[in-house]
């Protein structure tokens, strides 16, 4: 047969099959883009009025009502559907108006869809109504850079992830400078509503924007956005409004998928710790989940750690007549060690492999490293608030940034008045690893908030694990278990009596499935001087080969493979349930515009339950706002929800910690969530912490 001369470039690319298979529209992203989000059953109606719901109460902080007069007596508002209402409803509802709509803060799979929520709600309400994109986050807003959006446009994104369409930012609308500017922008637009789509700090901005701009008669309403699952909202008496924030199922089903693959992995070529960074700046609801999800051998949930109490500190301090202050809260030392617990209990049944979940912000819920986090923050806000320049402009390496808090520890010798740095901070900052305390020195977002994505958390805490582990090995605690099938096959293949060695090599010969090495064989040398004590072989003879072949298997590696989960799942096409959600926030985020409501977050209650449950509601930013410290100041803020460990999710993981680290003979019990899907029904339909979490209620 004849060689087949290759097509030229040119004649190839004029083929349409190639066209086809290269082009960026492919059949999955036109059935997207083709698929209708449903609608609650309420959005069937043809006009919406808002229903005052008096059984939640909030507990409102003084400060609150001060700062927020106009709208701290705003109460939950449900959306209900009528046929035909007054006629000056009806002209109020329908009424032509102006919307413009930003994107605040990182990414969230789903906000396409709210966008394109609000923009079917008002142009069927009046098909003369505009929406605007604001550009680049709240930028866009202070400098007037927004888009008019277009049915083409919006449809073109429908059911897409990220945040592509109108892009996001991080500012912070926090200046009377800004603010004004802000103003401005809603007068030339003559916007009648601006929507906030973002996560706490956002929607807390939300709330001042709806303050100032009450006067304006420009409404502000917010939408719960954040992977990180931590704008949850309940009332004062623990009632669900909003289970979950956009964007978390999609991101967590992401995460999942990627480290299942991983536990298949690591069961496959069993050389591995596979460990997982998964995003979500302070709380831990994206690493339960994935835990719920994939159960991955370990994982850990910072909240969890929070509250850790060392019973055998108490126990020796209360003996001494004392109190150990340090007995509350894990330090990181301590937290290493329980994860080398897990890796040498793995070990010992054969399991040198496995997978780690960290999440993000574990570090904040480490006593020591918080302080650190509080008070570098408190210095970087002072030292800009004092200066005309900034303090990373100001002190670019890290030699200039130590020299600096070097400078404040000497003031403290001097002033005692002085506290926040003294020489023990110092001291103990110095003990930290350069790189990390370069990385608790980096640039805080706009908001003041430390930014852990830009930290190497795995790699502080796994540097002490290997050193640890390190240890464990020269004491001959960490040690690979050696089945005991396998251990008499080699012998036996080499012509030598299993039972001859094992009682003198191994300390649980008797009836263990898994054999381990004795704790004081750490060497071939040793492994010999055991042999000729025990009597297995005299003193001029050498070491079996197979013997010598089960003691070297029997000797750990720890080798590491270190990923990072977070932007990835940011900008994942969302899953079904986010695409459904965001869907009808925006739908409700009209219902509140043509309503008139001002400083409500939309929401969507009984999330975890069956889609024909699903509520649209209103939640008034206002009563949720407290005072926590931003920046160094205290400042009213929406309480971010972190995992709440009495929670039946977190009990749940909890209470299969064990199972799922798999410490035993048998086959790992490794989840598989698989990809994330668009059609069919499965147990990942929803967050499998909501579904836990409604279960759990008696
Ligand atoms: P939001 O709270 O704004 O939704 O962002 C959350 C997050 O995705 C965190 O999980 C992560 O720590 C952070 O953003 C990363 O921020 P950046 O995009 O600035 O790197």
């Amino acid at each position: 047969m004849s060689k087949e001369e290759p097509l030229s470039i040119e004649n190839l690319m004029k083929k349409p099959q190639v066209q086809n298979v290269i082009s960026n529209i492919n059949q999955e992203l036109v059935e997207r883009r083709a698929h209708s989000p449903k609608k609650c059953e309420v959005f069937s109606s043809p006009y919406i009025v808002l229903q005052e719901d008096p059984h939640y109460r909030f507990s409102v902080d003084k400060q609150a009502r001060q700062e927020l007069p106009s709208i701290i007596d705003n109460r939950v508002q449900v959306v209900v559907g009528i046929e035909s209402p007054e006629a000056s409803l009806k002209e109020q509802y329908c009424k032509k108006r102006n919307v413009g709509i930003v994107f605040s803060g990182g990414p969230a799979p789903g906000g396409h869809n709210v966008i394109a929520g609000i923009y079917d709600a008002a142009k069927q309400a009046n098909s003369q109504s505009k929406i605007y994109g604001f550009l680049l986050g709240p930028d866009g807003i202070i400098e007037n850079e927004a888009v008019e959006l277009t049915e083409s446009l919006v449809d073109a994104y429908k059911n897409l992830g990220g945040f592509s369409m109108i892009k996001t930012g991080r500012t912070k609308i926090d200046t009377e400078q800004k603010m004004a500017l802000s103003k401005e922008t809603c007068k030339k637009l003559q916007l009648n509503a601006l929507v906030i789509v973002g996560g706490d700090d956002s929607n807390t901005n939300a709330a001042f924007l709806a303050q100032d701009m009450f006067e304006d008669g420009v409404q502000v309403i917010g939408v719960p956005k954040t992977i990180d699952g931590d704008i949850q909202v309940r009332d004062e008496n623990g009632n669900v409004l909003c289970a979950m924030s956009f964007g978390f199922h999609t991101a967590a089903r992401a995460f999942a998928n990627e480290i299942s693959n991983l536990c298949t992995d690591s069961t496959s070529d069993v050389k591995y710790w596979h460990i997982c960074k998964v995003m979500g700046r302070v709380a831990s609801h994206l690493a339960l989940e994935v835990a719920l999800q994939t159960h991955a051998n370990i994982t850990l949930v910072g909240e969890d750690l929070a509250d850790y109490v060392d019973q055998k500190r108490i126990d020796k301090a209360t003996q001494a007549g004392t109190i150990d202050y340090t007995a509350y809260g894990m330090t990181l030392r301590h937290l290493s060690r329980v994860l080398c617990e897990g890796i040498v209990r793995r070990a010992a049944v054969g399991k040198n492999y496995g997978v780690i979940v960290i999440p993000e912000g574990v570090l904040e819920f480490i006593n020591e490293i918080q302080v650190f986090i509080i008070k570098l923050n408190a210095i970087i806000a002072e030292y800009n608030e004092v200066h005309d320049t900034d303090f990373h402009s100001d002190f670019p390496l890290l030699a200039d940034k130590l020299e600096y808090l070097r400078k404040l520890a000497r003031r403290s010798r001097e002033d005692s008045s002085f506290t926040i740095w003294n020489t023990r901070d110092d001291d103990l900052f110095d003990d930290i690893p350069a790189f990390f305390r370069e990385g608790l020195l980096t640039e805080r977002d706009s908001h003041g908030n430390f930014q852990f994505s830009q930290v190497e958390t795995d790699k502080v805490i796994m540097g002490l694990v290997k050193d640890y582990l390190k240890t464990l090995k020269e004491k001959g605690a960490y040690k690979i278990g050696i089945e005991r099938s396998y251990y008499r096959k080699t012998l036996e293949r080499g012509g030598l009596d299993p039972d001859h060695f094992g009682p003198v090599i191994f300390e649980n010969y008797g009836d263990s499935k898994f054999l381990l090495v004795r704790a004081s064989i750490m060497s071939v040398r040793r492994l010999k001087q055991a042999l000729i004590k025990g009597g297995a072989i005299k003193e001029d003879e050498k070491i079996p080969g197979p013997v010598e072949k089960i003691f070297k298997k029997s000797v750990p590696k720890f080798n590491t493979q270190v990923h990072f989960y977070g932007y990835d799942g940011r900008g994942s096409d969302p899953t079904k349930f986010d695409c459904i959600y965001t869907y009808n926030l925006g739908l409700t985020v009209f219902s509140l515009i043509a309503n008139g409501a001002t400083g409500q977050m939309a929401a969507i209650k009984n999330l975890e339950k069956d889609f024909s449950m699903w509520e649209p509601i209103g939640i008034p930013i206002a009563p949720l706002m407290h005072l926590e410290e931003r920046k160094g100041k205290l400042a009213l803020v929406l309480e971010k929800s972190v995992v709440d460990t009495s929670s039946p999710a977190f009990r749940v993981a909890e209470a299969f910690r064990d199972k799922w680290l798999g410490a035993v003979p048998q086959d790992d019990e490794y989840r598989r969530p698989g990809p994330i899907r668009f059609a069919g029904k499965s147990e990942e339909d929803r967050p499998i912490t909501l579904v836990l979490n409604a279960l759990g209620k008696s």
